[in-house]
């Protein structure tokens, strides 16, 4: 087979067919502790989990961000299986979870009680932006929003430039509904989505690179007086 005709172009991993038949699980199996330092106790994750939670250390360091103040009761709007709130609920007072998998639900609440932090957690199963709509946290005094939106799937990578409406859910509209909730509001996205969509938003914003393994995984945007940092000049 020929490098006469020209160099051939490498197949990347990915697309190999073996690599391309496994299952989330197989494919990520090696990243498990570091979604859960605690997964052998009996952590739980579907294949979508796989491939969205975000990595614990990363998690920790959201909690101690977002956490502002001991008191602080937080909401998760997109919780997944728990990864961030479980951190978020080991910093502050009380978290409010949102996720509209029933399955997963369930299984960020297992996952909870796993870490001790079960009890800290109000679970709610249910689409976000209606149940804000509709009030359903209207009891509750919140300090601050997390929304960590599903991104499309692992091949959100392949975009050059994405913007905050290319989200599986619409990423403005999960913004003015954690935005209704509360001032502070931080966001976890892809790397290669442009900034531009975020200062669109109309407000000051820090952007944060998020790196994991010495590698850049994802970026991090804040908003609102008790969230925002510092901004770049
Ligand atoms: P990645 O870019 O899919 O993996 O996700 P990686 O390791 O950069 O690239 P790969 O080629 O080695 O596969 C990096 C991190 O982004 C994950 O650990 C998740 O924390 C987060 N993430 C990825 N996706 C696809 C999503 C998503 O859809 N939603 C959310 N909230 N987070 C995601
Ligand atoms: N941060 C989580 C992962 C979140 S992945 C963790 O670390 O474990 C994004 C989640 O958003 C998925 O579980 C998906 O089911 C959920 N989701 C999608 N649309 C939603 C909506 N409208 N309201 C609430 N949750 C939603």
């Amino acid at each position: 087979m020929g490098r006469r005709g020209g160099r051939q172009k490498r197949q990347k991993v990915e697309d190999q067919q073996p690599y391309a038949l496994l299952t989330p699980r197989e494919r990520y199996w090696g990243r498990r502790y570091s979604l859960f330092s605690l997964f052998d106790l009996g952590v739980e994750l579907d294949d979508e989990s796989w491939y969205s939670v975000t990595p614990e250390t990363l998690a920790m360091h959201h909690a101690d961000r977002c956490a502002w103040r001991e008191e602080s009761i937080l909401l998760d709007a997109c919780s997944g299986v728990g990864g961030n709130s479980i951190q978020l609920a080991r910093k502050c007072r009380r978290v409010i979870s949102v996720e509209i998998d029933a399955a997963k639900v369930e299984m960020a609440r297992a996952n909870a009680a796993l870490y001790g932090v079960a009890h800290k957690i109000d679970f709610f199963c249910g689409d976000f932006l209606s149940l804000a709509a509709n009030g359903a946290f209207d009891q509750f005094a919140i300090d601050g929003v997390f929304v960590s939106p599903p991104w499309g799937g692992p091949s959100y990578i392949r975009a050059t430039s994405l913007t905050l409406s290319d989200m599986s859910v619409d990423g403005n509209l999960l913004w003015l509904a954690a935005q209704s909730l509360s001032a502070n509001v931080a966001m976890f996205l892809p790397r290669n989505l442009s900034s531009d969509c975020l200062k669109a938003l109309g407000e000051r914003v820090e952007i944060e690179t998020n790196y994991h393994n010495n590698r850049c995984i994802a970026i991090t945007a804040y908003w609102g007086p008790n969230f925002i940092k510092q901004i770049p000049p």
